[in-house]
């Protein structure tokens, strides 16, 4: 460690929308894990201030009880802030107001109002981590706000999630990262295709369903069923699609079905922050078709790792499934190796942490 690489005591805290390790987190509940088991790898301090029910007994967890937060992204744009009684997003702020003085930095990692009104009122700095593109107008207004006061404390995964909240300020771009070494490499796939994401109307699953359908390829569907009402209609109207759901699975579990599959499809018809699945893909070697949208459109390198598709065509996912055979799938696996390596992600946040907190690296 140089004399100027500061050991940091960080203050992780958690989304509120469900028990870390509950799968209800999305995306953000792997990248916190990933950001928090690089950072103490490099010697800094940590605790993860997370919701009670949190199943992470390799972390340094503190839990805190209370209602769970409504989901963002099933609120209108225009929706209201909203707060439970006994909020476990306000107990948790509460708990990190209490103890801020035992950090150097406090990192958020919820989409939800409150850490950003707050983060004027403590003595301790916030850096947020901004884990979707926008979504309501009282979000986008106080991390307008917020950026004005503190631009290097707000961090995107992707310029183009950035992008949707058009800001006047240049905000750290962070990209993501995972443990490359827990995804193995396969290069003879089965006849079968990958998805992969909480099963709710943003992620599109349906489009992936019918393009299984038309090419009779089979569908391997992991994910939490986050809207049931949902995935009973994708069922009721594609009766023929050789699917197949395979629940929430372990990383473990979810890379072993899918190093296997031709290719990951992916359907936003949201601004995807990132997309975690896609360097999950590429770490196995697996080829990503998705359609040109949001994160997996500055992930993908079209062509070489995979394919981007006109949004919401199914035509064009049919169509780059039958170009798959272009794809040298040591290339999905090297590029996971050297831009979404935990060494690379590691390297990018404490970088961010370091700026912040104004300690040269
Ligand atoms: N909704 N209110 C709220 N707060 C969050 O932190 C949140 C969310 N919806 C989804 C979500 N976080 C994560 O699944 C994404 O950030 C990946």
């Amino acid at each position: 460690m140089t004399a100027s690489a500061k050991t940091l005591k960080l203050l992780f805290v958690s989304t509120p929308v469900g028990p870390l390790g509950s799968g209800l987190g999305g995306g953000v509940e792997l990248t916190l894990y990933n950001i928090a088991q690089e950072m103490i790898r490099r010697g800094h301090q940590l605790q993860i201030v997370a919701p009670f029910g949190s199943t992470w007994n390799d972390m340094p967890l503190v839990q805190i009880p209370g209602n769970l937060q409504i989901i963002a992204q099933s609120q209108e744009r225009t929706a209201p802030v909203t707060m439970p009684e006994n909020s476990l997003l306000a107990n948790m702020w509460d708990y990190a107001r209490q103890v801020q003085a035992d950090y150097d930095l406090i990192v958020n990692f919820a989409y939800d109002w409150l850490p950003f009104y707050l983060t004027p009122f403590f003595h301790q700095a916030i850096a947020h981590l901004v884990s979707m593109g926008s979504l309501s107008n009282a979000q986008d207004q106080i991390i307008k706000q917020l950026a004005k006061q503190f631009p290097d404390t707000i961090g995107f995964h992707t310029q183009t999630q950035a992008d949707t909240f058009a800001l006047e300020q240049q905000c750290p771009i962070l990209s993501n990262g995972i443990d490359v070494s827990l995804y193995d490499f396969c290069s003879q796939p089965k006849q079968q295709l990958a998805w992969v994401g909480r099963i709710a109307p943003e992620k599109g699953l349906e489009d992936a369903v019918a393009a299984s359908q038309s090419t009779n390829i089979p569908l391997k569907i992991m994910g939490k069923i986050q809207d049931e009402s949902y995935w009973q209609q994708i069922q009721q109207n594609y009766p023929n699609a050789p699917w197949e759901y395979l629940g929430f699975l372990s990383t473990h579990e979810m890379q072993q079905v899918m190093r296997e599959c031709q290719a990951l499809l992916m359907t936003p018809r949201w601004v995807e922050a990132f997309g975690n699945v896609a360097i999950e893909s590429l770490a196995c070697g697996v080829p990503v078709i998705s359609y040109r949208r949001g994160g997996p459109a500055e992930i993908i390198q079209d062509g070489k790792t995979g394919f981007l598709v006109e949004p919401d065509s199914v035509p064009g996912l049919i169509d780059a499934i039958a170009r798959l055979f272009q794809i040298d799938r040591k290339t999905c696996r090297q590029q996971a190796q050297t831009e979404f390596s935990l060494l690379a992600l590691g390297d990018r946040f404490e970088n961010w942490f370091y700026k912040i907190l104004d300690i040269h690296g």
